[in-house]
């Protein structure tokens, strides 16, 4: 209920009596905002041009989802359902208030070209925070030498890179070549981490086979695909001693092999999101085309493999959970291209997960107890800010820091269908879960951006961040003196090897 209105007040908004959570810390305080951002944090704070009290509710950092694909081409030419309007109106309704989307180059791109294009796009319709990694296909020498350290410059500070897939995959020697030029300017490589020649050699033996529906994606994606790839990736990464962080890790041997290169001092991070959680590759196993709604890849695997993601978020190995939002209609726009003919090598690759990613976590987490709420708050906002280079200003509530925040109701509860969802996808992997707790207000620079189950800001509001360095989350050995004379010798000028 707003209080009274103090047009003099120091603060625009203040929001009282809140149980405020950190990744360190959980407290009980008011939160004072001016121009968008928190200038005070503190008990009995006087009343804002406007109150809200949030007595009772959870007070939480607004969600980063730094993993979604929005008004993007993919590789096999399929646009995304969701434009930068509806993405972002539906990352607001799941309590992200930032986002980081891909800018992604086909491989005749000219990169200036391609970010000026989504720069525009997103500018014109977002209406939360975002930033963009740049999807590499093609690192010549304009790229590697000029484009791309310009590119870092501008703040865009990450790239992601594919090791499958035709239109997109490098081979090693051209990821050396980009992991060289992002050690050398202090960028993070983001690496989707498969074994292409694995992937199409058994799934041309199970098409000749007349193996063709949704289930097959997972047989064709054995979890060694991913295992190997990501042994090779960071094997590649601890040769020149230049961060890696592995996305989408879905299966158990994958998440062991970067627990151990971590504990050898590898600079290797890694990511996971809610269908590795919560999905499994039998889901995918339904009558006619229906299993196309939970493919993706890697695909999900297992219990198994659900306990082994778990496990991994509990001790850090994975240090950020975001959604690969990977939004296509179950039409020929999108999962379908061939209609009822699709192939599982023709669908479009992943499923929605903007607006659930938080929801999903904090009931079956936080709630169920396999989370703290600090461990929540890192997984889903703190640790994103670091390893992307958003910290302090987002990630946290802290003086100084944007007021990006949102209030959950713990005790709401609410059945997962399409209808409640605010993306343009149409269908969810996860209808008719019950989730406990939910992100009712959602503020961004100290708006009101959801109030009350309706959008509170017009499109266009949201704001490009230019982002400065990562500064990863987990610190880690000095990196062992053969590597770091082996750099010497070969020129490289990465900023961890001339430590
Ligand atoms: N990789 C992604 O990052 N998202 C969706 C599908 C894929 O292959
Ligand atoms: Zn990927
Ligand atoms: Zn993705």
């Amino acid at each position: 209920m707003p209080a009274a209105s103090h047009p003099t007040s120091r603060f625009d908004l203040t929001i009282r009596n809140g149980r405020i959570s950190n990744a360190d810390q959980t407290f009980f305080a008011d939160i004072g905002i001016k121009d968008g951002v928190i200038v005070e944090i503190g008990e009995n704070l006087e009343s804002g041009e406007r109150d809200v009290d949030a007595a009772g509710k959870w007070v939480l950092p607004g969600g980063i989802d730094s993993h979604t694909h929005i008004e993007q081409l993919s590789g096999m030419g399929v646009m995304c359902a969701d434009d930068f309007y509806s993405g972002t109106v539906s990352a607001a309704f799941g309590g992200t208030t930032t986002i980081i989307s891909f800018a992604a180059q086909h491989r005749n791109d000219r990169i200036p070209a391609v970010l000026e294009d989504y720069s525009r796009r997103a500018r014109e319709k977002a209406v939360i925070d975002y930033g963009f990694h740049l999807i590499l296909a093609n690192p010549d020498e304009q790229a590697l030498q000029h484009e791309l350290p310009a590119v870092i410059e501008s703040g865009i500070t990450s790239l992601k890179v594919y090791m499958t897939y035709d239109k997109l995959k490098l081979d090693d020697y051209q990821l050396l070549d980009v992991l060289a030029v992002a050690g050398e300017h202090g960028a993070m490589v983001m690496l989707h981490a498969e074994n292409h020649d694995m992937i199409r050699w058994v799934a041309r033996r199970l098409l000749e086979r007349g193996h063709t529906s949704p289930k097959f994606h997972a047989v064709s994606h054995d979890p060694l695909v991913e295992s190997e790839a990501t042994h090779r990736a960071i094997a590649l990464s601890r040769l020149i001693d230049v961060p890696v962080l592995i996305v989408h890790v879905a299966g158990t041997e994958t998440v062991d092999i970067i627990r151990k290169a971590q504990q050898l001092g590898a600079q290797v991070y890694a990511e996971s999101c809610p269908q590795y959680l919560f999905l499994e590759a039998k889901d995918s196993d339904l009558a006619g085309l229906e299993g196309a709604k939970f493919c993706c890849s890697p695909p999900p695997g297992d219990k198994a493999s659900q306990e082994a993601v778990w496990a991994g978020f509990k001790d850090g190995t994975l240090a950020v959970y975001s959604s690969d939002h990977a939004p296509y209609r179950f039409d020929e726009s999108g999962k379908l291209p061939k209609g009822d003919a699709t192939t599982f090598k023709e669908m479009a690759n992943g499923v929605p997960g903007i607006e659930l990613r938080l929801p999903l976590l904090f009931s079956e987490g936080v709630m169920k107890g396999r989370l703290s709420i600090e461990e929540f708050v890192a997984l889903t906002a703190t640790n994103h800010a670091r390893m992307y280079g958003l910290a302090p200003r987002k990630g946290a509530i802290q003086v100084g820091a944007d007021a990006d925040i949102v209030i959950w109701d713990t005790q709401r509860r609410t059945t997962v269908h399409p209808e409640i969802l605010h993306d343009a996808v149409g269908y969810t992997p996860y209808e008719g879960r019950e989730i406990q707790g939910w992100p009712v207000e959602v503020y961004s620079r100290g708006r009101c951006v959801v109030k009350d189950n309706a959008l509170q800001v017009e499109r266009g509001s949201g704001q490009f961040i230019a982002r400065s360095r990562p500064d990863p989350v987990v610190k880690r050995a000095e990196p062992a003196p053969q590597r770091k004379a082996f750099g010497n010798f070969i020129g490289l000028k990465s900023a961890a090897l001339s430590k």
